[in-house]
């Protein structure tokens, strides 16, 4: 868990040193698109290679900045430094529905077009000329209230339909990781016979996620399940598991699929990964950037899959490809 942290941190602050290089010129014929995501790990940096790929294919000069960390004082700043460059569009992953509004309202009085990836911001639907946030092009992301089910549904079966689960998220606020844990505990209400406890909250501290596993624990010794709802919450809730010697015995259903995740799988550690497509997602992005560039109408949503992934189909290649990297 310490080297999957350090080792993002290293390439992030590598990132940020090219990514101030050039000046950004926006020309039709070689636009310039912005990523600006939410933090430093492994989903954003597969998002960045579909982004890529399709910035390729459409010659576009594609800028990448990341925070360190996941809160509009890091992000904000960043979000200010590629405004005063100027690309065509902006690709973002809001780290807060309401805090985002105004940074980004400035970006779009500015004349740079924002679609929103993965998160999104006020209630996600734009273009509806209503209330104060909806002047993104375009949304892009997983179904994660749907998501949240799919983990719900999960969960019930690995326990046996009885026992006690809780949910172990980043922080409040996000419209990805609230979405999770809405579609999780209201599908759990269809399962009687399971307590839901509260949400905990490790404002994507993976080892506060761990210590949350151990207080849980100690106050409801038949703790059955955990669902974990993105990769510092898998990371934290496995390892707390794991500290417990509860492996096998405390089931555990993580969404996102990070490095490492085959082992845990196949370990039992982890019983269930949802694996998001962040290539897509950032594919999709830049595509969708180049045709607004190009005055063509985008749809203003755009949902991406999700793949289950288990211990009797990890080592299949094509499920295995769904695992991000640094
Ligand atoms: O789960 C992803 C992303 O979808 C979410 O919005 C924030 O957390 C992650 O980046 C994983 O850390």
């Amino acid at each position: 868990m310490k080297s999957f942290v350090s080792r993002s941190l290293a390439i992030a602050s590598a990132v940020l040193a090219c990514a101030f290089g050039g000046q950004a010129h926006a020309d039709a014929a070689h636009p310039v698109v912005a990523l600006l995501p939410g933090v430093t790990d492994p989903f954003y940096f597969t998002m960045h290679r579909g982004a890529e790929k399709a910035a390729k294919e459409e010659n576009v000069e594609l800028l990448f900045q990341v925070p360190k960390a996941w809160n509009t004082s890091e992000q904000v700043p960043i979000l200010k430094a590629l405004i005063a460059k100027h690309p065509d569009v902006l690709l973002v992953s809001p780290v807060d529905k309401q805090q985002l509004i105004g940074p980004l309202k400035e970006a779009f009085d500015a004349g740079i077009k924002i679609i929103t990836v993965d998160t999104f911001i006020g209630d996600g639907h734009y273009q509806t000329g209503k209330g104060d946030a909806d002047f993104p092009l375009s949304y892009i992301a997983s179904d994660n209230l749907e998501g949240g089910r799919v983990a719900a549904r999960a969960l019930a079966k690995a326990i046996g339909d009885k026992g006690t689960v809780y949910c172990e998220n980043n922080k409040p606020g996000i419209s990805s990781t609230d979405a999770r844990a809405e579609g999780f505990v209201d599908e759990m209400k269809k399962h009687p016979n399971i307590k839901v406890l509260q949400t905990l909250y490790n404002e994507d501290d993976a080892n506060k996620a761990a210590s949350h596993i151990a207080a849980v624990l100690a106050r409801n010794p038949d703790l059955a399940g955990v669902f974990a709802a993105n990769t510092f919450s898998g990371a934290g809730a496995a390892q707390g598991v794991k500290s417990a010697g509860k492996q096998g015995v405390i089931k555990v259903v993580v969404f996102d699929a990070i490095p490492g995740i085959d082992r845990d799988l196949k370990s039992g550690l982890v019983d269930i990964a949802i694996a998001q497509r962040p290539d897509d997602i950032g594919y999709f992005g830049v595509k969708y950037a180049v045709d607004a560039i190009r005055g063509k109408k985008i749809p203003v949503y755009k949902g991406t899959e999700f793949v289950i992934l288990d211990k009797t189909n990890i080592d299949q290649p094509e499920m295995h490809a769904h695992i991000y990297s640094n």
